[in-house]
């Protein structure tokens, strides 16, 4: 299904003049407001492909109905989102769940709808069906040549699928590691990884980079391979300009100073991007800013202040997706609440006053240094994100509109109720 530009017009009259009234009023605190506005509507985040299925945990899985049958079906709900906030204008396709056949009309398809593929991941944490030696001990770490072998040539046709779609980057994701004390030689395990990673870097198109994401545990429970951003930041260094770190919010041990992390990434020059997602324990893949918004906003804060330090371009140096599973929510709806989250943040982070900031550093003033962040933090800043919205052709309240019209239900008549997305 489609959302006409009509309908969305009909909807944004209907609630333009309570919206007009919140815009002006914060619009006049903001002299910079245009140039806030054209950054937020050049921002954009990913949509992943597993992600738009009902997810669940290992002890059961919750289907809503309505679910994505196919990679085109997919690339449609990735439509329905990216037509109502215009911010979720990209693809990022998981194989072997999605593995595009017709790249022309796959190509088609997301185009008609204003789509591009974002980061393409490979996935050697499962055994697929007709897979010829077993991942139950590593992939790319493998003690085993013949596996890494396998491992690699997986990648490296995920770089090919990538190459068809015009991807830019490949996202690895390792579940490499040991359970139990003694069962790996560290050493080792991280040389194999890194002999391996080197071929598959080797396979990179010169306009390539590749995404190191690290996890510190699960589904491992002794040691990760790729544990932490030390690790990754290891790889990256040694493989070359065209790696850099990946950061999942939900891979940190509990209270890690993600913003930290983000400054010194992006200091290094070796920030990938970031797959969002929020957390109350572990790697609990809940919507964006639903659990720590405050440190939503310190992440962005740190983004923002590295992006202009370095002269990046805020929107397309680095890689922008959500990575987040939904137990018991609509996909769709979960998947605009945590982009509007990103937005709020971005918008924040933005706004925050940096020179005040830096001279409340400099002289050791903690009290105003915490001021600063604070008030920005408290402002709302949503009449600012919807007039984003608004002027690139989105919805003033995308879940209002979603639910309106019943966009569930339509898809459930269209596809049926008991199907399961592939994906997580
Ligand atoms: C992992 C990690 C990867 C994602 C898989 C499905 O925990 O976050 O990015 O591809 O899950
Ligand atoms: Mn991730
Ligand atoms: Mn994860």
């Amino acid at each position: 299904m489609r959302i006409s530009k009509n309908t969305i017009d009909l909807h944004n009259e209907k609630l333009y003049a309570a919206h007009k009234r919140k815009f002006d009023f914060i619009a006049s605190e903001i002299p910079q407001i245009e140039s806030v506005i054209q950054q937020l509507i050049e921002f954009n985040v990913a949509i992943p492909s597993w992600a738009l299925g009902t997810g669940g945990t290992r002890f059961g899985r919750f289907s809503g109905g309505g679910e994505p049958r196919s990679i085109e079906e997919k690339i449609e709900d990735v439509g329905l989102l990216h037509a109502l906030n215009q911010s979720s204008g990209s693809i990022s396709l998981h194989i072997p769940w999605d593995i595009p056949k017709d790249y022309a009309a796959i190509l088609n398809h997301a185009t008609s709808l204003g789509l591009r593929f974002d980061a393409v991941n490979s996935n050697t944490f499962q055994d697929q069906p007709n897979q010829q030696l077993s991942y139950k001990f590593g992939s790319l770490q493998n003690v085993n040549g013949k596996i890494r072998k396998q491992a690699i040539a997986h990648n490296i046709d995920v770089i090919n699928h990538g190459i068809e779609l015009g991807s830019k980057a490949l996202t690895v994701w390792l579940s490499d590691g040991s359970s139990f004390p003694g069962q790996l030689n560290f050493r080792k395990a991280f040389q194999h990884t890194l002999e391996s990673l080197h071929e598959i870097y080797a396979a990179l198109p010169a306009d390539w980079k590749i995404f190191i994401e690290y996890k510190a545990f699960e589904p491992n429970f002794y040691s990760m391979t790729v544990g932490d951003w030390g690790q990754s930041l290891l790889y990256a260094n040694k493989l070359g300009p065209k790696a850099y770190t990946l950061v999942d919010l939900g891979h940190h041990l509990p209270n890690a100073n993600i913003e930290q992390i983000v400054a010194l990434l992006l200091m290094e020059g070796k920030l990938a991007g970031f797959h969002f997602n929020d957390s109350k324990y572990g790697d609990d893949d809940l919507t964006v800013g639903s659990i720590k918004p405050y440190q939503l906003f310190l992440i962005f804060n740190e983004l923002v202040e590295g992006m202009n330090a370095h002269g990046l371009n805020h929107a397309q140096d680095l890689g922008w997706m959500i990575d987040a599973s939904h137990n018991v929510k609509d996909p769709l709806e979960d998947l605009l609440q945590s982009v509007e989250a990103i937005m709020i943040a971005y918008a924040q982070a933005l706004l925050v006053d940096r020179t005040k900031l830096s001279e409340a550093q400099s002289s050791n003033d903690v009290v105003a240094a915490q001021e600063v962040l604070q008030d920005t933090f408290r402002t709302d800043l949503r009449a600012v994100v919807a007039e984003a919205r608004l002027r690139a052709g989105g919805a003033l309240d995308p879940i209002g509109f979603y639910r309106d019209h019943a966009i569930r239900e339509s898809l459930i008549k269209e596809r049926g109720s008991k199907n399961n997305a592939t994906g997580l």
